[in-house]
């Protein structure tokens, strides 16, 4: 069994900067997603769910909310080899910095993977939104005899510089590859896409990141200390020098790096029928088990909403917006195109007594929240208008972060009564 053999590398995030400030105390991968996730747990899902059941999450730094998590969520049984273990960046004698890049990263650990048995070393980015089962992605690296397969998308050319461009021979070899393609360069870079792509005006071959490599040829290729990215260097420096195999995915993919990115894949998942299903028995998306109790809803209107679980809700109106674990949202609130990540606790009366709390955690009440990412624990006092929208310059203030004119708040932000954004 190929997924027996395969070792799963996710590449956790580098310093987070383009999800800042939801990065600004976890790593990427704790990221919260769709009302209950986080980030880590969609490539994690993917290899459970393809059966490959020994995974390292490399990440810059070390948080206690990634290690709660993955401690707290991924239990497998005492007989089974299974694992999902977390290499943060760390100074040895040998290495005095931060990963560098995502090969570098890899480099950094490799003593740690080499440690176990494996053919086929699965690498995987841990910024993105799929469903995928890699089983078949092994298969046709396997049959071809490639010695490195890349996963490929066709992209749309708005989209095509963002991303490794690459072209293939019709048995799906890679004869050329171009790192983040500046626009002018892109009529080069068309290639032949199914009639359904060439109709969305995807005609171009992207390079999803996801990469697997044969065990001997990763170890050799890590032994190169001057290359720091598989992207910029790794890719295109051994696409004639190995058989480098593309294998055409398409599905539902995007790349969730940056805030504007986040916040409309996550609130994608309100459409009639979300092109990311939650709901496929299987392929589960995995998180930990909260035991939290139901949501409670009392006069609200509900449109396209999706709702986590133990929140209270009292709003006017709630508007293609998720709602993450124990939000509380105050009466006469409207809520409309929000992504709110909810609580971490329930605040008790007792505490809110001996604290002397006077902004409750949530949304108050007759609160106007629009384009805004709440982050986890924020108090958002009664009367609050806050509007994301073009009209918003970025910035960063002491509560909120404005990009691309989403508001973030940051977690725990407390927004006075009565405060305009
Ligand atoms: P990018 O997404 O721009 O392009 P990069 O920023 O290197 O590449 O991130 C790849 C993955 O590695 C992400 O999940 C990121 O969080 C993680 N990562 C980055 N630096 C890291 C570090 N120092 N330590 C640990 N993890 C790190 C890449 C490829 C393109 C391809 C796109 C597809 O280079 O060719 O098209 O991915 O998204
Ligand atoms: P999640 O459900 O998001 O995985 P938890 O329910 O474990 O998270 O809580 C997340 C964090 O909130 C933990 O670090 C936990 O210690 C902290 N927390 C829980 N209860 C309280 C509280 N009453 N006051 C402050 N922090 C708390």
């Amino acid at each position: 069994m190929l997924n027996t053999n395969t070792l799963a590398i996710i590449l956790g995030g580098g310093q987070g900067t383009r999800l800042y400030p939801l990065t600004e105390s976890r790593s990427k991968p704790a990221v919260p997603i769709a009302g209950k996730y986080r980030l880590v747990d969609i490539p994690i899902s993917n290899c459970i769910n393809s059966e490959i059941k020994r995974m390292f999450v490399l990440t810059q730094f070390n948080s206690a909310s990634l290690n709660k998590h993955i401690k707290n969520t991924y239990h497998f049984s005492f007989f089974s080899s299974a694992f999902v273990d977390i290499l943060a960046a760390e100074q040895t004698i040998g290495n005095t910095t931060w990963y560098q890049g995502t090969a570098d990263a890899v480099r950094q650990c490799m003593h740690h993977f080499v440690r176990h048995d494996f053919d086929y070393a699965l690498i995987l980015s841990g910024d993105q939104l799929y469903q995928m089962d890699y089983n078949l992605m092994l298969e046709a690296h396997v049959k071809s005899g490639a010695a490195i397969t890349i996963g490929t998308i066709p992209v749309h050319a708005n989209d095509a510089p963002a991303f490794g461009i690459l072209k293939a021979d019709e048995e799906n070899n890679i004869t050329s590859f171009i790192e983040k393609p500046a626009t002018e360069l892109l009529p080069d870079w068309t290639s032949d896409v199914s009639e359904e792509m060439k109709s969305q005006g995807r005609h171009y071959l992207a390079s999803m990141g996801i990469y697997v490599f044969n065990r001997d040829l990763l170890i050799d290729l890590m032994n190169d200390t001057s290359t720091v990215d598989f992207g910029k260097e790794i890719i295109p420096q051994n696409i004639h020098k190995h058989k480098t195999l593309s294998y055409p995915f398409e599905g539902y993919w995007t790349d969730i790096g940056n805030i504007s990115s986040f916040f409309e894949a996550n609130l994608g998942l309100c459409d009639e029928i979300p092109k990311f299903n939650l709901y496929d028995k299987n392929n589960r998306i995995f998180t930990r088990a909260r035991m939290l109790p139901t949501t409670k809803i009392s006069g609200t209107k509900m449109t396209n909403a999706v709702v986590a679980d133990g929140c209270i809700i009292h709003a006017a109106s709630i508007e293609r917006s998720i709602i993450g674990i124990r939000t509380r949202v105050g009466k006469d609130s409207v809520v409309r195109n929000c992504y709110v990540m909810g609580s971490d606790y329930y605040e008790t009366l007792k505490e809110i007594e001996n604290f002397k709390i006077d902004i409750l955690m949530g949304i108050g009440e007759r609160c106007h929240i629009e384009n805004v990412i709440v982050d986890k624990n924020c108090r958002i006092g009664d009367d609050v208008t806050i509007k994301g929208g073009s009209h918003l310059e970025d910035q960063e203030t002491d509560t909120y972060v404005v990009r691309d004119g989403i508001v973030v708040l940051k977690k725990g932000a407390v927004i006075p009564r009565g405060t305009v954004i």
